[in-house]
């Protein structure tokens, strides 16, 4: 229900220790997001590190759009290094991208996540008036999940809606960006992606106790 995004920043005394942060918030946790910036600061090797200290899934939000060939050698960079899933953006298209892509997929092992709409304002300029095409296309794929934003629960709930129960719905924007922990999950989403909240607070393993917490309480009365 809960994933924790890691994303370190540039300046070394606000960073916290990755293996510090995972014994604090693990047994909270359904799983771990990386991005560009855990990539640039602790490389392939830092992923690995990151594998040995959590049993739970991987997500490498590279948001993949590219070329099919390209797509798929990224992945096969990251198939001995634990990583689970990969996010990648559906408006590349399935032909001569996704389409090669879901392949690689399938030969590694390594799941593929698509974005179906974005946390930010933006994301209603040009991403959001393609969403059901993007819909169709995480159907059409099978994909192993999409990304949609807490922002918005009425998107999350659009989209479970189309997809039924098949494929899992991700969505950021929690704490910082602005909507409750377990606002989205009651929208239909399996799973909040959290990140600032949890790892800038003092205490990231309280912090990450406290969402769940809180997650718990909304989805037992929504659900209730
Ligand atoms: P935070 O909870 O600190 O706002 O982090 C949200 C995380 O989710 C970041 O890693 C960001 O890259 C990601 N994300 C997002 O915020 N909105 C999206 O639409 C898609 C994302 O992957």
């Amino acid at each position: 229900m809960l994933v924790v995004a890691i994303d370190p920043p540039v300046r070394e005394e606000k960073d916290r220790r990755i293996d510090i942060l995972v014994r604090g918030v693990d047994e909270y946790v359904s799983g771990y997001k990386i991005g560009i910036p855990f990539l640039l600061k602790h490389g392939k090797q830092g992923i690995r590190r990151l594998r040995r200290l959590t049993e739970k899934p991987i997500i490498a939000d590279l948001k993949l759009a590219d070329i099919g060939d390209i797509m798929s050698t990224t992945v096969k960079h990251l198939a001995n290094t634990g990583v689970n899933a990969v996010i990648a953006h559906a408006f590349v298209g399935y032909n001569g991208a996704l389409e090669t892509l879901m392949k690689t997929s399938m030969v590694t092992g390594i799941g593929i996540i698509l974005v179906a709409s974005m946390s930010h304002e933006g994301s209603r300029e040009f991403i959001d008036k393609h969403i059901d095409e993007f819909l169709d296309l995480a159907v059409k794929a099978e994909v192993e999940g999409i990304v949609t934003p807490a922002t918005r629960p009425n998107v999350i709930r659009y989209a479970r809606e189309r997809l039924g129960g098949s494929i899992k719905i991700y969505s950021p924007g929690i704490g910082i960006q602005g909507a409750e922990p377990g606002s989205a999950l009651c929208a239909g989403a399996d799973y909040e992606i959290v990140g600032r909240l949890i790892t800038g607070s003092k205490n990231p393993g309280e912090a990450a106790r406290e969402v769940r917490e809180i997650q718990l309480k909304r989805w037992s009365k929504c659900h209730g």
